[in-house]
């Protein structure tokens, strides 16, 4: 029979070397006679496969919603700081994604894997947060430095309010308020916040679809595809935020000595 050389790479999520390009099998003709959005495009090229409706509309609100949150969060602040110093668009783009992580919009892959932990093992929200206390860890997706129990982050409440209309299970999303109606009783900025929001209807879209098997959830869930939707969401912004910045002529930015602790 043919021998193959053995090849250096093997990839599985699109092709080129046809006619036209395939993302997941379906042509570039297909996705665009059938109007496909950009949920459907993240479905073929994360998911390798075509999610109905409702969760590819899921995902394009994740990342309008996600898309920007103003200029004094960190990674703005950092893209901002660094189109002022006169550096190009990617430059600036990824000094202000690098700064996505456990504290700043990078909690969404967390969020899932101890909400869907606590929630499979039937912790109670009392067990869960506590646990996490007595091993030191804050409990992603809770927190925000300025929602909170009186000034609600109205992302969270759209994906809340689009999910029980849409989803035909919102289990995980109904435990990780039950701990959240738990850490408001600790303290009041101890919020549900987007990155928990994102990462409880995530597990929900994946378990409740049924488009996945537990194998394939456990999977994402450990590789952890959901961060991703954040680090793409907020390029939008970062990049609006470079263009602005350029566009109004911002000369080099120094903080001011007044603003600093200088300290022995
Ligand atoms: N405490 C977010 O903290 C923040 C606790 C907690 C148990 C918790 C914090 C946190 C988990 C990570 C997370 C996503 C750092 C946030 C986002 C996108 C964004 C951003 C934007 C956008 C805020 C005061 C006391 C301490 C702490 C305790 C705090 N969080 N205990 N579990 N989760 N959350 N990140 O206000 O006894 O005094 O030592 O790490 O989910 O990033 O808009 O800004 O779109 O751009 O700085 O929305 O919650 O409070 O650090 O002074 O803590 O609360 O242990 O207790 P803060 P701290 P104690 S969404």
């Amino acid at each position: 029979g043919k021998v193959r050389a053995p090849t250096h790479i093997i990839s599985t999520i699109s092709d080129d070397r046809g006619e036209e390009p395939c993302y997941a099998g379906v042509p570039m003709s297909t996705i665009i006679e059938k109007g496909y959005g950009v949920g459907d495009v993240i479905s073929l090229l994360w998911f390798k496969r075509s999610l109905p409706r409702y969760c590819t509309q899921f995902i394009e609100i994740c990342i309008m919603l996600c898309a920007d949150h103003g200029p004094c969060v960190s990674g703005a602040h950092n893209s901002i700081v660094t189109a002022r110093a006169g550096k190009d668009l990617v430059s600036s783009l990824v000094s202000g994604l690098l700064t996505i992580g456990p504290r700043f919009g990078g909690a969404i892959d967390d969020a899932a894997r101890y909400f869907k932990d606590a929630c499979d093992r039937g912790l109670t929200p009392y067990e869960f947060v506590e646990g996490m206390k007595k091993k030191g860890i804050r409990v992603p997706g809770i927190g925000h430095r300025i929602k909170s129990r009186d000034n609600r982050d109205k992302r969270v409440q759209l994906l809340q309010k689009y999910a029980h209309t849409h989803f035909p299970s919102v289990k995980y999303m109904e435990y990780a308020v039950q701990v959240e109606t738990y850490t408001l009783s600790k303290a009041n900025n101890l919020v549900l916040n987007v990155d928990g929001a994102i990462g409880s209807l995530f597990l929900d879209l994946l378990s409740g679809s049924g488009m996945f098997t537990k194998q394939e959830i456990d999977e994402i869930v450990e590789i952890g595809y959901l961060n991703g939707l954040f680090v793409l969401a907020r390029s939008i912004g970062l990049i609006g935020h470079t263009f602005d910045q350029k566009r109004l002529k911002q000369p080099l930015y120094r903080h001011p000595w007044e603003d600093v602790l200088y300290t022995k």
